[in-house]
């Protein structure tokens, strides 16, 4: 297929509620969107993960828009490329900038489903219909709140909750949620906010039969890591620490971790996912889908790749109506009421895009034509 057009549109829109991790709060999202078209007319999207400061990780939205713009867009625009699964080694020679590259990897892979007739989930090799979903919930302004938040995912059917933990809440915060909760499946995320000084803190925490610690330490780490999870029952999982397939090997190799949260944009789309999972596969590692407070665009892509083998954890993808007040597709991400979300049948990611929602929330646009 012939890359004829690609469309860059950077939407705003504020959440729900707003979102609070070791590194700050989220009210408001800026998220750009790639629509990318071949010479037929097919059209595909993607989404990009990144957030609006270098705080997660060091992409961020301008960050992304120019890299998309001034260097990523031009090496893809007016390509013949074989397939999907080789639009990642046109942009090789640039380094990191995974979430950006993903932007446009992911909308080839849906643009090249759609063009084929068939779901994204199945022409990424996905093998079941239907995915197990968790709820992420931010840091509160109390205990009592976030109990509440959590009473209402369990009762809406939600398999697996995650609550973020920092210095400032953790192992009082997870005891009483676990007096309140004995037997849900619960983890704590706390996005690199700890150091191998804490080791006494997370043994400690041992006793609430937590399913997993989520990123404890620097997001850049693998090595300590190791040293943690020697140290204690609990599983490690890493988020951060994992952009690439080589850095799962290493963190395979070096029993860095138990478990592997798995995000689209982190690593680069989903060849570089596949890889991903089949290491782990391999190693007999379990791996879930991380969220990236995605709109419906990026949520659909998660939900696709939730479907491949391995991803056997309750992932991040939860419904778009607690994140949005509209979302972006048509129709919206819903969750079952036993947690479960269903990989749709229709061509490429399976949603309509919301043409008119996506415009009225457009702050930016640009297209690139072949020169
Ligand atoms: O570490 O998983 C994370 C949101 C923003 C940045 C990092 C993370 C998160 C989440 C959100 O936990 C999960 C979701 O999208 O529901
Ligand atoms: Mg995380």
């Amino acid at each position: 297929m012939k890359i004829a057009r690609i469309d860059l549109i950077e939407i705003q829109m504020p959440l729900v509620h707003f979102f609070e991790t070791s590194f700050g709060r989220t009210y408001d999202r800026r998220i750009i969107l790639a629509r990318v078209e071949d010479q037929d007319g097919n059209e595909g999207w993607g989404e990009c993960t990144c957030g609006e400061n270098p705080t997660y990780s060091e992409e961020w939205t301008d960050s992304c828009w120019a890299t998309l713009e001034q260097i990523l867009a031009p090496m893809v625009i007016g390509k013949e490329v074989a397939s999907a699964a080789a639009v990642w080694s046109l942009m090789e020679k640039v380094k990191g900038n995974r979430m950006s590259k993903a932007t446009l990897e992911t909308a080839i892979w849906d643009l090249e489903a759609k063009k084929e007739g068939v779901s994204l989930w199945k022409h990424l090799g996905g093998t079941r219909d239907e995915i197990v979903s968790g709820v992420s919930i931010g840091i509160q302004d109390s205990v009592g709140q976030l109990i509440q938040k959590i009473r209402t995912e369990v009762d809406a059917g939600y398999r697996r909750i995650k609550i973020k933990i920092a210095p400032h809440w953790d192992y009082d915060v997870v005891k009483r949620v676990r007096e309140e909760f004995p037997d849900i499946l619960l983890m704590g995320d706390a996005n690199s906010a700890y150091t191998l000084d804490d080791i006494d803190l997370f043994k400690r925490m041992d006793e609430f039969d937590l399913m997993m610690f989520e990123q404890p330490l620097s997001h850049d780490d693998i090595l300590d890591h190791a040293k943690l999870q020697k140290k204690i029952n609990t599983p490690v999982c890493l988020d951060e620490s994992v952009h690439s397939p080589d850095d799962a090997r290493k963190a395979v190799e070096l029993k860095a971790c138990k478990i592997v949260n798995i995000k689209l944009g982190r690593v680069g789309g989903h060849s570089e996912a596949r890889q991903i999972q089949k290491t782990c596969l391999q190693a007999g590692i379990p791996v879930w889908c991380g969220g990236m407070l995605e709109a419906g665009i990026g949520r659909a892509h998660n939900i696709a790749m939730s479907t491949l083998e391995g991803f056997t954890l309750p992932g991040d993808v939860s419904a778009s109506k607690r994140y949005w007040h509209e979302d972006i597709i048509e129709p919206e991400v819903t969750v079952s009421e036993n947690g479960t979300i269903r990989a749709p049948e229709a061509p490429g990611i399976g949603f309509e895009i919301n043409r008119k929602r996506i415009d009225d929330l457009t702050v930016k646009s640009k297209t690139i034509d072949p020169a």
